[in-house]
């Protein structure tokens, strides 16, 4: 676990000292987008257009932040067209590698052995973490974009054109105030709420991460026992954002992070749901509990000085959802 200064890898944990025992997370520095034609995006420089094949996605399995692009690369049928990499779950003195171990799938496009020389090779003097998930371009050999929040942005649309690319907006425009909305609550309290209680290194500073944590999880609740997905009848960007943090909360927060106020199955609406999203075509193929579990409890020393991962509990994400009640799937389509 380190980070990178002025192109050299130095091995140290998160300084949470300098602010009272909170973790604040740094703003990803590639902000780039990939465009239908190449212009420029929301944020930084042109230059790089959908093409298939052109583009690489780095990811761990374990996560969450990484896993979103996976569903979307999933959903929006780009298998074909970006390839991927997959880190090895435990992340070290080196950071991220690609040390041999199940699912972990290596780099044949920078043949590197640890992620930061992909950041290296995109910047020799870059400083600051290296994070999962990463879009790198093969053909001006540098990363494109850091920020999993964008990545999903041009997974989302960049590539439409390409062939097999199904009609699917998981922004659109008449839902994306509401999405907006959603997300700025969900990111701060939930998806990011997690590592606030569990990076925490004072009592109070994991207090007001836990009380903001389970305020938020109560007020879902309600909101989903009327509506089956968080913006109307069908799954948005919003959903699968929450899902990658949903899928993890009872296997590894609630007891890693001490986020344990109540589990996710002792919420009917939300544990329903997550069910339901967990069963969408494609998507349990994301999930590896195996590099998820692995990752937190064994790369987190500060937390889990011995890194032994539990065995349970026991969740049955299959098990039917009922969810359709609400709004049955024929309806949808109707
Ligand atoms: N804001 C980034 C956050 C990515 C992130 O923090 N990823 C974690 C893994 S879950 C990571 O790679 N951490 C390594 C580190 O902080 O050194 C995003 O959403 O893409």
């Amino acid at each position: 676990m380190g980070l990178l200064v002025d192109g050299q890898w130095q091995d140290v944990w998160y300084d949470t000292k300098s602010n009272r025992g909170r973790f604040e997370r740094k703003v990803s520095q590639f902000r780039n987008w990939v465009t239908p034609d190449g212009a420029a995006g929301t944020t930084g420089h042109g230059g790089f257009k959908a093409e298939s094949g052109r583009y690489h996605l780095y990811v761990s399995y374990a996560c969450p932040w990484a896993h979103r692009t996976l569903i979307l690369r999933k959903l929006k049928g780009l298998e074909a067209h970006i390839g991927v990499s997959v880190v090895h779950w435990i992340m070290a003195e080196q950071g991220w590698t690609f040390e041999e171990g199940p699912g972990v799938i290596a780099d044949p496009v920078n043949r590197v052995s640890y992620l930061h020389e992909v950041y290296t090779a995109a910047d020799a003097h870059y400083s600051g973490r290296v994070t999962v998930p990463v879009l790198w371009d093969k053909k001006t050999d540098t990363i494109v974009n850091n920020e999993s929040a964008e990545i999903i942005r041009m997974f989302n649309s960049a590539f439409d054109l390409l062939p097999g690319v199904p009609d699917l907006d998981l922004y659109p425009k008449a839902l994306r105030a509401d999405i907006d909305t959603l997300n700025e609550r969900i990111y701060a309290t939930i998806n990011n709420g997690v590592y606030r209680a569990g990076f925490a290194t004072s009592q109070e500073a994991y207090e007001e991460a836990v009380v903001e944590l389970f305020r938020t999880l109560d007020w879902l609740e309600d909101r989903l026992a009327t509506q089956r997905y968080l913006a109307g009848n069908t799954p948005t960007e919003a959903d699968w954002r929450l899902f990658t943090t949903l899928v993890r909360f009872d296997n590894v927060y609630v007891g890693h992070f001490k986020t344990n106020l109540r589990r996710l199955v002792d919420y009917p609406n939300l544990w329903g749901y997550l069910r339901d999203l967990y069963q969408q075509p494609g998507v349990a193929g994301t999930v590896n509990m195996q590099h998820i579990k692995g990752h937190y409890y064994g790369s987190h020393v500060t937390i889990n000085p011995t890194g032994v991962v539990p065995v349970g509990p026991v969740i049955d994400f299959n098990a039917s959802h009922g969810r359709d009640v609400l709004y049955p799937v024929s309806e949808g389509l109707g």
